[in-house]
Order: structure tokens, then C-alpha cells, then sequence
């Protein structure tokens, strides 16, 4: 059986791509101000010693309108008042803003702002106790930086050898792929003319092959084209993956030696994309 070498003029063009938008739900990020606590310095009411460093804690707190400010005796030594108004001297001018009463060691007072606004306050007991409360609106919107996985793409690339050899007075074209069920159109010409032809081939296995009934020679080589179709059940192009349109030739002469087998390329590329994305959040 004389046989026959494939030689092989490749080519390869296109990749395939999976491309998956996945959406990522950011958490919902919030300015930290729906709450804030306030307490009284320990034995700031001895002394004024407490009043450069504050006698209550923090001495400025920040809170949202609608959010909720606990004032808590914190000083296991004495009794407190958080009381809004300033005080001129030793003179306090109550504003009414909100005033906790007197709160006994460990007690304490909310009060939800309704109005934006700066809020002094201090002890009526202890008039150089002095805080303030910023009461700020609450932002309609932040920019919160997130993260989106927004592309993860997978280029495969197929891969086709052909080797022939010849078999019953015709040649034999055998094709390994490098995937299984792979749809395909094959096409075999010589001298110009179409010797063999099928359209949507199908291969369940890694290797298939094919009868031609002519013999290539150096006048009149065959040449072969595999077209890839996709990689999928057959019948259902719809659900199908992988290269498209991919064309793979081959040139049959006769020839001593072994047969040849071409590989044209191998090449699995996965690239997943990672973007950050700032987007607006609305806030509540
Ligand atoms: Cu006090």
C-alpha cells in the first residue's frame, strides 16, 4: 500500500470568545452618622481640668437628620446634664433643642435631629462642660468605588491535523481534532474540481475520517479544507461553542515516508478581565 504524506498548508483564523457580563452587586456602603454616642469624661465634674482635651466625648459629634444621638453619663463619678445651648461665662442659655435632664451614672438619652444644623451643648451642673452636635443632611447619593468582574472571556483555539493515506485505489483522510463533537464541512478539490464535499459533518470522537475516491499526485494534488462549524450536539446550532469559520487545509501529494501529521496550533488563552468601576449608589 503505497502511502501518501500530507503536506499541510495551515491556516488559522479565528479564535472563539465566551464573554460572561457578570454583574456584581456592590455592598451598599453608608456614611457612619444614622448613629453616634456621646458621654461625659470621668470626673469632669471635679474640676475644669477636662475642658482643654473636652469633658464630654467626642466633644464634636457628627450625626445624620433622622438619625439617633445617645447621650450616656459615662462618668462613674458624678452627675450630668447634656443640655443644648451655649454658655456665656458661667451664664447657660438653654436653647431647647434637647436637654437629657439630670442622668445619674450609666444613665442615658436619645434624641433623633429632625433639622440640620450645629447643636452646643453643655452640663448644666458644670457649666465648662461643653460639646457640639453636628446634625448634617443626609447625602443623596455617594460614588462607591466596586468591583465588576465584567468580562471573563476564554479564547480556544482549535486544532486539526490531517493525515491520509491511501486506502481501496482512493485516500483516506483521517482528521483528529483536538475537542470532541465538533461540526464541520469538509471539502476536497484537485485539478479545480470538487472531488469530495459534505457539509455539517459531525464527529462525536477526537478522530474521523473520510473516503475520497481520487489519488493526489504531484500534478494533481488534493487539496483539503476543514471548516469549523462549532463544537456541539449536532442538530442544535444554537447551543454550540467554540470556533467558528476556522479553516484548516491540507495539500495530499504522494510521497514516500511516513504519514504526516501537521499540528497547526495549540493555544488555550483564558482572560478574565477585572474592572473597577465607581458607580452611584443611592443612599437611604
Ligand atoms: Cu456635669
Amino acid at each position: 500500500m503505497g502511502l501518501m504524506k500530507t503536506k499541510a498548508i495551515s491556516s488559522i483564523f479565528v479564535l472563539f470568545a465566551i464573554a460572561a457580563g457578570m454583574a456584581s452587586m456592590a455592598p451598599a456602603a453608608y456614611a457612619d452618622h444614622a448613629e453616634v454616642s456621646i458621654g461625659a469624661v470621668e470626673e469632669s465634674g471635679f474640676s475644669q481640668s477636662c475642658v482643654e482635651a473636652g469633658c464630654y466625648t467626642p466633644m464634636i459629634a457628627t450625626v445624620d437628620v433622622g438619625g439617633v444621638v445617645t447621650m450616656t453619663n459615662t462618668d462613674p463619678t458624678g452627675v450630668h446634664t447634656f443640655t443644648s445651648g451655649t454658655v456665656n461665662g458661667f451664664t447657660p442659655s438653654p436653647d431647647g433643642a434637647f436637654d437629657t435632664g439630670v442622668l445619674m451614672s450609666g444613665d442615658a438619652f436619645e434624641w433623633s435631629p429632625t433639622e440640620a444644623g450645629t447643636y452646643p451643648y453643655y452640663c448644666m451642673l458644670h457649666t465648662w462642660m461643653i460639646g457640639e452636635i453636628i446634625v448634617q443632611e443626609v447625602a443623596a447619593e455617594e460614588e462607591v468605588p466596586e468591583e465588576v468582574p465584567e468580562e471573563v472571556a476564554e479564547e480556544v483555539e482549535l486544532m486539526v491535523m490531517i493525515s491520509d493515506s491511501q486506502v481501496m485505489g482512493g485516500t483516506q483522510i483521517e482528521l483528529e481534532f483536538n475537542v470532541l463533537h465538533l461540526n464541520y464541512d469538509l471539502t476536497a478539490t484537485q485539478n479545480g474540481e470538487v472531488v469530495f464535499e459534505e457539509k455539517g459533518l459531525h464527529s462525536m470522537e477526537l478522530i474521523a475520517t473520510h473516503q475520497i475516491d481520487a489519488l493526489g499526485s504531484d500534478e494533481n494534488p488534493i487539496d483539503v479544507e476543514v471548516v469549523s462549524l462549532g463544537i456541539g450536539a449536532p442538530g442544535d446550532e444554537d447551543s454550540w461553542t467554540g470556533p467558528v469559520g476556522q479553516v484548516t487545509t491540507a495539500k495530499v501529494v504522494p510521497e514516500f515516508g511516513t504519514i504526516a501529521m501537521m499540528v497547526l496550533a495549540v493555544a488555550i488563552i483564558s482572560i478574565v478581565a477585572v474592572t473597577a468601576k465607581s458607580r452611584v449608589v443611592p443612599r437611604f
